[in-house]
């Protein structure tokens, strides 16, 4: 309990007694492992209690390990949803217990609104739209058609489905461009690069891919190596994310533009836990800063990147 006077009044809880459940979808990429560990460092920082969970990208293991932190009775419980649908039930069983959610990175398909107090993170579709963007820049004094394989990231995921949304809204005003081929890399270089060697098989005549996340795209860069082609130049790559391995294909020429999706969210995290635990409002959608880069901006960056 808080200081301030007896009854049932308690002041604001001091930080080391706040607990707090996060269930992360797993450590599919390097996004996922460097917002895992901004995620923890900022709770340590905050001296704030974090029970983790891994859920190895599966939405029944992320549904246990909510119930587990409703069982303990935990003061928040944050997630970052691996798919959109299927949530309701449990979220509904946090606001029975009393228990405020916090979403982190995706987001949930809920019509009601009040199974969670607050949505950090990006805006996915707006991501796409800048994939789709420097394309049409790209290719803006050719006429000839555009054939694009599209690396989808893990099927029924916010960013895979906002990141076509916002890349096809862009590429439908000209139609020289053609996703030739969209299959999912379930956002692993594993998968990106599986993919990739299926789909230039069945497509030899392709100029673009463009893949949901850096790890898919280092895949994809695998196999059209394999294939005897140059990436960045026989077929151009443009990714999602900007982590460090990605960043250093994109500065080495293999990559021709990545969008950034900072996954930094922990200290923005451990702000809306001390409101939320202390009764004060917060914005119920809270869109992360982020940024694109060029071959010539990586060689910039890259020596400043945390991640
Ligand atoms: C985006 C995040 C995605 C990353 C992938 O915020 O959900 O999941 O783009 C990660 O690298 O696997």
């Amino acid at each position: 309990g808080g200081g301030g006077g007896g009854g049932t009044e308690e002041g604001p809880k001091d930080p080391s007694e706040i607990v707090v459940g996060f269930a992360q979808v797993g450590a599919e990429s390097g996004w996922r492992t460097a917002n895992t560990k901004d995620i923890q460092a900022a709770f340590e920082e905050a001296g704030i209690e974090l029970k983790f969970s891994d859920a190895q990208q599966k939405q029944e293991n992320q549904i246990k390990a909510i119930r587990s932190y409703i069982q303990q009775g935990v003061d928040v419980i944050s997630f970052s949803p691996v798919v959109e649908t299927g949530w309701d039930a449990v979220l509904k069983e946090a606001k029975d217990a009393g228990i405020p959610v916090v979403l982190t990175d995706r987001a949930v398909d809920s019509q009601d609104e009040s199974l969670y107090v607050s949505f950090l993170g990006s805006d996915f579709v707006e991501e796409g739209k800048k994939a789709g963007e420097w394309l049409v820049e790209e290719y803006a004094d050719s006429t000839d058609p555009v054939n694009i394989i599209q690396l989808e990231g893990t099927t029924g995921a916010a960013p895979a489905i906002d990141r076509a949304e916002g890349f096809a809204e862009v590429i439908a005003d000209d139609e020289k461009f053609e996703v030739v081929a969209s299959q999912t890399g379930d956002f692993t270089r594993a998968g990106g690069k599986q993919v990739t060697e299926a789909l230039l098989k069945s497509n030899p005549d392709v100029d673009v891919i463009y893949a949901h996340n850096d790890d898919m795209g280092l895949g994809a860069i695998e196999a059209i190596e394999a294939a005897g082609m140059k990436p960045g130049e026989d077929i151009k790559i443009i990714t999602v994310d900007a982590v460090k391995d990605g960043m250093q294909a994109l500065a080495d020429g293999k990559i021709n533009f990545i969008v950034e999706c900072s996954p930094l969210l922990g200290k923005q995290l451990v702000d809306i836990v001390k409101k939320v635990v202390a009764g004060e409002e917060v914005e119920k959608r809270i869109i992360t800063e982020e940024t694109t880069f060029t071959q010539e901006e990586a060689v910039e960056a890259l020596p400043d990147r945390q991640y």
